[in-house]
């Protein structure tokens, strides 16, 4: 990584930011009422069920097999650092005790604090901890509708939604991150985003913020993609199936190789990933995430200097897997098994030592100009899920290939960079 001379302010959100960018990788958490309807978090408002018939969830919500610690080991099993709990999502009902309302895990169901317990289990398990907030919700009177239409009832809103952000950062001891979420519809005016942020940070000068108020923030949230956000911290979320919230219908699980290549991509390419879990309605987990989270745990303990890395890598595309670097290191992700010989042409760098990763083993070779010959490779893949050939370069690892045998080296032309699904958003 190149050494940058950084201006005071921003080598405070640096240092503010630094433990989110070591910790790659995260566990999303969406829990709520619309757990027990089994059709998605949103429900109540794709089939539109009316304020009076939904909130009758709350008392049937017992909440009697959630377990904040059983979380907190499943994140751990997955090989993440932090956890983002969802404490309100727009079904407006609060997983959290407030004072503003009786809509409350606390006052109404489990007469249980499960924001609590959670920030609690994350603590001892020595997670960081991000408190998902919904701004819009779908329950609360005035809301943002009653909001657009009348000065006093916007003005009651907002009260509500900045007393509850307050609640949350004055209840629990220290939080990470404040991750916003639900904007719409109004912009970082209408929520008074600034004001917002500005008492939040009073409140916690260690703070964190995404950027779902409608301002930057600390860092960008590709919802469901990796599409790096160049310049700054990115942190892509994703459903392990289709749904954030339980769903028994929703059996497109994604393999731990599809999990395991977003957790690749963010880590060439200078972001987090954010894999979600959908408990029951009853709290339980389902099976299959402890399955494909303990697939993936299991490669990233074995191979941890290979996905927690600093530096972006600057090697050019390779078909038996993909590259991460760190230092003078670069990382062979191999996904495809070549076989007992691997050849790698194109280094700018001479090899001193190649060995598998996870054990150590030496691996022989020998390199002539830019052509790099591993020999004496097992026949089948050690790790079928990702085995880690390591490469100790006698500087920082760089790769080029042109895209032909005799095209000189000239810069590629630029596909135009991906738009933010955020469109109009700051990334
Ligand atoms: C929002 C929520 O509506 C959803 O239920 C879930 O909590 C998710 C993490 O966040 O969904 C989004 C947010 C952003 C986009 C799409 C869906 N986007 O930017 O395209």
């Amino acid at each position: 990584m190149t050494d940058v001379t950084l201006s005071p302010a921003l080598s405070e959100a640096e240092a503010r930011l630094a433990w989110l960018r070591a910790a790659r990788v995260g566990m999303f958490v969406h829990w709520g009422l619309y757990a027990q309807l089994g059709r998605g978090e949103w429900a109540m408002n794709r089939e539109r069920i009316p304020v009076a018939e939904y909130e009758r969830l709350a008392d049937t919500f017992t909440a009697e097999r959630f377990d904040a610690d059983a979380l907190a080991g499943l994140a751990l099993e997955l090989g993440a650092r932090y956890m983002i709990f969802t404490t309100k999502h727009h079904d407006g009902y609060c997983l959290f005790d407030s004072a503003l309302t009786d809509y409350t895990a606390v006052k109404r169901g489990p007469k249980r604090d499960i924001v609590g317990e959670v920030v609690a289990a994350c603590r001892k398990a020595g997670l960081g901890i991000a408190l998902y907030y919904t701004l819009n919700d779908w329950h609360h009177r005035p809301d943002a509708t009653d909001a657009l239409e009348d000065p006093a009832a916007h003005e009651e809103f907002l009260a509500y939604v900045h007393g509850q952000i307050r609640e949350l950062l004055t209840q629990y001891g220290r939080i990470d991150t404040l991750w916003y979420d639900g904007w719409w519809p109004f912009d970082a005016a209408g929520w008074r985003a600034e004001e917002m942020n500005a008492m939040a940070r009073a409140l916690q000068p260690h703070l964190l913020f995404n950027n779902r108020n409608c301002l930057a923030g600390d860092f960008a949230t590709p919802e469901q993609h990796a599409t790096p956000v160049p310049g700054r911290l990115w942190e892509a979320n994703f459903t392990l199936n289709d749904n954030w919230g339980y769903c028994p219908s929703d059996t497109n699980w994604k393999s731990p190789r599809q999990v395991l290549d977003l957790v690749l991509a963010a880590a060439r390419g200078g972001g987090n990933v954010v894999m979600n879990v959908g408990p029951r309605g009853d709290g339980s987990i389902p099976e299959i995430y402890h399955d494909t989270f303990g697939e993936i745990g299991r490669v990233l303990r074995a191979n941890e200097p290979a996905f927690f890395t600093p530096d972006l890598a600057d090697m050019d595309w390779i078909n038996h897997g993909t590259w991460t670097v760190c230092g003078h290191t670069a990382y062979l992700h191999v996904t495809r098994w070549p076989g007992e010989t691997a050849v790698i042409t194109g280094l700018e760098c001479r090899v001193q030592r190649a060995s598998f990763l996870a054990g150590g083993v030496p691996i022989a070779f020998t390199q002539v100009e830019d052509k790099l010959t591993l020999t004496g490779l097992p026949a089948a893949a050690p790790d079928p899920l990702d085995t880690v050939i390591a490469l100790e370069m006698d500087r920082p690892p760089k790769r080029y290939l042109t895209g032909g045998m005799r095209i000189p080296r000239v810069p590629h032309c630029q596909y135009d960079p991906v738009e933010s699904n955020m469109v109009g958003m700051p990334t």
